[in-house]
């Protein structure tokens, strides 16, 4: 019977090759001897994606036949990257389609090449969510992503004279390659309109929500491969489109302009990633586009579920709901409107329900980046869902009641609503009274939850809280971003440890084998050559493949201390040329990252690393011991290549705002040393690979909480006292790194020197410099170097996501794995 709904798809390098061929022929029309590389890129992906999709059905038969619970991971990031090499690795055909490229007289890591990223994200969160979906096909999970299917994802950025510019990042061309359209899944989702009180036969309350606008969700599924390429899930992403009802009334009054603005208008929805950190301007559109995300999932969870049961009592048992941050929490809401309203369950049950499926995962503390929505926007574009916020609160402040009689601040401070002007709905207070589970995603920053940021709810339901550290999948940040430690270790401690992450702990004794470590510090120069090309041909930089790579990329921001990196580098700058102190090796600076468009501080940062790059550079005395780089447009494919390049991993957060960081764990695991803080997860990398092997700096989370409430932290006075601080502070805020532009940087002094400076820059600068020259001075100790680097390796084990997905799985979700039967 199964053999014969699919035609059977062959996996040799014959059948891929033929395969290959016939679309190029039927899908592309081109004659194989005339294709591009373009070409024979779409011509292979429709060839993966045949084979990607007949294992998406059959595991989604499987999942049927089990009845299993499944989870749904509502995410308004998906941050991908490329697909076709991941997914030639997960279903062990690299090499056949290797030999069949050769054959068309071309090659795999050039084919691989032409795709473009899927940046469908901002950063930590979106590329966590995409790890996740990894991770939960190759645990054989039924797990599903669902997001949104922008048109244009993260900007491109450019830099021109040091200053980064943004650029659209039209990545719709691409898609078709990745994903197919399932129209006949499409749903309709209503906004604006109003509420008229009215009551049912019974004589009951029964508000409807009238007259809205509608407008349509139409799904792409994106097949997620897991390794093996048995099971492969689902990323389902809704597109906006104009709701055909709609367009014909008012095609049918005759209004064929208004009808034309009004599929422009609901085309806007999923046209654009917002960036990070844009506030203000088109606040309303990303609301509309965080309750389209959730009104087209919660209609494709429950219709899946009712396929299976007429009525709602089994639904916490089958489904399972995970809130990446607050960005999808209307999802509260939403169920409690479907139940209710439209399923007849009643109120207390509809709400028992929701709070048993929902659960939510909080990614920040940064009081600027809770999400907050106007009472008055949600009263005009969702007055049913206000409603029911409504209803929630005021039977989660009886209760609050009930504990706390008399604590008005207490109240205050928990309410669901904000008092205004403006009211406002806090979606956090939203999602932790909706959910069953708060999670945060480092042991530090859940403990920070609990004694910070909702203090007062982890003493009403301390049973909701619990951590579950990050993790990364080793599929992409080892077998496909650094294939050749992959195969050395598979050299040391046979196959196997791609889908069971501890077993690197085999390659301890290894640290000890001088023929080992040669061989690992090969690779590391191998990759820092393919790294020292990249950087070229995007910078005109010319790097050193011999120097020590120092690497720290990610976000540009405030808290992650770009900044105190380069006072670093001016400290041995200043050293080497004003001292005569020479650093003990060459050192290569490499920065990359995006500043989100409107944050003004970070895009200075971005024009000072390059000109401190550029003053040195031009510096005869400095140019041979050290040299800056600012790679160009930070996303998932720079980060393969730069990953495996370095020595140092930079992970500088002033202590108690990474949440976890995700970066630090794809270093370790890839041979570099950390230089870090006392911060988000890399306290528990710490713990795992070693004091002695990682570079450990500046304050605590607790020091620096104490000291903030005491006022106690006074840079002015730390500038005075210690000459060193002085000089570099004086010469960052001097002409001596904007000749051309007096003045540029000046403001860098007052702010490092105000008592109110947030991130505590100078505290730390001393430790900071201390650690690094120590790091220095180690790496030229080959023998050592390579000993700590393969320890990190060896014992990053645990930070895989496969361990973190185990952990939401147990301890979240009640959800098992469904593995693949011996005939598939
Ligand atoms: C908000 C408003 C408008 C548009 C976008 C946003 C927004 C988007 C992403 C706000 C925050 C976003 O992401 C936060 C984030 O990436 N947090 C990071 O999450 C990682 C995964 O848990 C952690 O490792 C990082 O420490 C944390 O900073």
């Amino acid at each position: 019977m199964e053999g014969e709904l699919y035609v059977r798809l062959g996996y040799t390098m014959d059948a891929l090759y033929r395969s290959i061929t016939r679309h190029l022929a039927y899908s592309l029309g081109v004659v194989p001897t005339q294709a591009s590389k373009r070409d024979i890129y779409l011509a292979l992906s429709y060839s993966v994606r045949d084979r990607l999709l007949e294992k998406m059905l059959k595991t989604n038969q499987r999942y049927e036949d089990s009845g299993a619970k499944r989870l749904y991971y509502l995410s308004m990031e998906f941050l991908i990257g490329r697909s076709l090499a991941n997914n030639l690795r997960a279903m062990k055909i690299y090499d056949q389609v290797a030999e069949a490229l050769q054959l068309l007289g071309t090659d795999v890591e050039t084919i691989c090449d032409q795709e473009r990223d899927a940046a469908l994200g901002n950063g930590g969160l979106g590329r966590l969510a995409a790890c996740f979906l990894d991770s939960m096909a190759s645990l054989d999970m039924p797990g599903f992503g669902y997001g949104l299917h922008y048109d244009y994802g993260l900007f491109e950025q450019d830099i021109s004279n040091g200053y980064q510019r943004e650029k659209p990042d039209s990545w719709i061309s691409e898609a078709p390659a990745l994903q197919v359209e399932r129209a006949d899944a499409a749903c309709i989702v209503p906004m604006y309109g109003r509420i008229e009180e009215t009551k049912d036969k019974w004589g009951r309350h029964n508000p409807l929500w009238l007259g809205w606008n509608l407008v349509t969700g139409v799904p792409y599924d994106i097949p997620i491969a897991g390794y093996g390429g048995l099971t492969v899930n689902r990323l389902r992403l809704f597109a906006a489109r104009p709701s055909t009802e709609f367009d014909i009334k008012i095609f049918n009054e005759g209004d064929y302009l208004r009808a034309v603005e009004q599929k422009i208008e609901s085309e806007k929805i999923s046209k654009i990633l917002y960036p990070k950190d844009s506030y203000e301007a088109g606040r309303e559109l990303r609301l509309i586009q965080e309750y389209f995300l959730v009104a087209c999932s919660l209609n494709d969870i429950v219709r899946t579920y009712e396929k299976d049961y007429s009525d709602f009592n089994k639904f916490p048992e089958k489904v399972a709901i995970q809130l990446n941050d607050t960005h999808p929490a209307l999802a509260v809401a939403e169920l409690m409107r479907i139940l209710v309203d439209q399923k007849w369950v009643p109120w207390e049950r509809a709400w028992d329900i929701t709070n048993r499926t929902i659960a939510y995962t909080n990614h920040t503390l940064l009081p600027e980046a809770l999400e907050k929505w106007p009472e008055s926007l949600l009263a005009r574009l969702l007055p049913r869902h206000l409603q029911f916020i409504y209803d929630i609160n005021q039977q989660f402040l009886d209760r609050v009641v009930t504990l706390w009689p008399g604590d008005v601040d207490r109240m205050r401070n928990m309410s669901i609503m904000e008092e205004g002007p403006p009211r406002q709905v806090r979606m956090a207070n939203l999602a932790i009274v909706g959910a069953h589970s708060v999670n945060g995603v480092s042991a530090l920053h859940t403990d920070l939850i609990k004694k910070s940021l909702a203090p007062n709810f982890f003493e009403m339901w301390p049973e909701r809280f619990n951590n579950k550290t990050n993790g990364i999948t080793p599929r992409r940040w080892l077998c496909v971003a650094n294939p050749n430690l992959h195969d050395l270790i598979e050299d040391a401690i046979g196959p196997g440890f791609v889908t069971d992450l501890e077993r690197l702990r085999e390659l301890e004794p290894f640290a000890e084998d001088p023929a080992f470590c040669e061989k690992f510090m090969q690779v590391k120069h191998g990759n820092k050559e393919r790294l020292k090309d990249v950087i070229f041909n995007t910078t005109v930089v010319e790097v050193d493949p011999a120097s020590l790579f120092d690497v720290q990329v990610k976000r540009i921001h405030e808290y992650k201390r770009q900044l105190m990196n380069v006072l670093g580098i001016i400290w041995e700058y200043l050293a080497l040329t004003e001292d005569g102190v020479e650093p003990v090796s060459p050192k290569t600076f490499i920065f990359a990252g995006k500043a989100a468009p409107g944050y003004w501080a970070a895009k200075q940062l971005i024009k000072l690393i390059h000109n401190v790059g550029n003053t040195i550079e031009d510096d005869p005395r400095a140019r041979d011991f050290l040299k800056v780089a600012f790679a160009p447009n930070f996303r998932v494919t720079l980060a393969e290549q730069i990953i495996p390049a370095a020595d140092i991993s930079q992970q500088i957060s002033t202590a108690g705002f990474e949440a976890s960081g995700t970066g630090n764990m794809k270093f370790a695991l890839n041979g570099a040393l950390t230089i870090g803080t006392m911060d988000g997860a890399n306290i528990e990398i710490s713990q795992k690979v070693g004091r002695e092997n990682i570079y450990i700096c500046g304050l605590t989370a607790y020091e620096i909480e104490k000291m903030k409430r005491a006022g106690s932290y006074k840079p002015k006075a730390m500038y005075d006292k210690h000459p060193m601080i002085k000089r570099v502070v004086d010469s960052l805020a001097s002409d001596r790194f904007c000749p051309r532009e007096s003045g540029l940087f000046a403001w860098l002094k007052d702010y490092l020197l105000a008592d109110n400076e947030m991130f505590f820059h100078l505290a730390d600068l001393e430790s900071y410099v201390k650690t690094r020259e120590l790091s220095t001075q180690e790496y030229v100790d080959k023998t050592l170097w390579a000993k700590k680097a393969i320890l990190n390796v060896a014992r990053v084990g645990h930070f895989s996501s496969d361990r973190t997905i185990r952990q939401y799985a147990e301890e979240i979700w009640d959800l098992v794995a469904i593995p693949p039967t011996e005939a598939e």
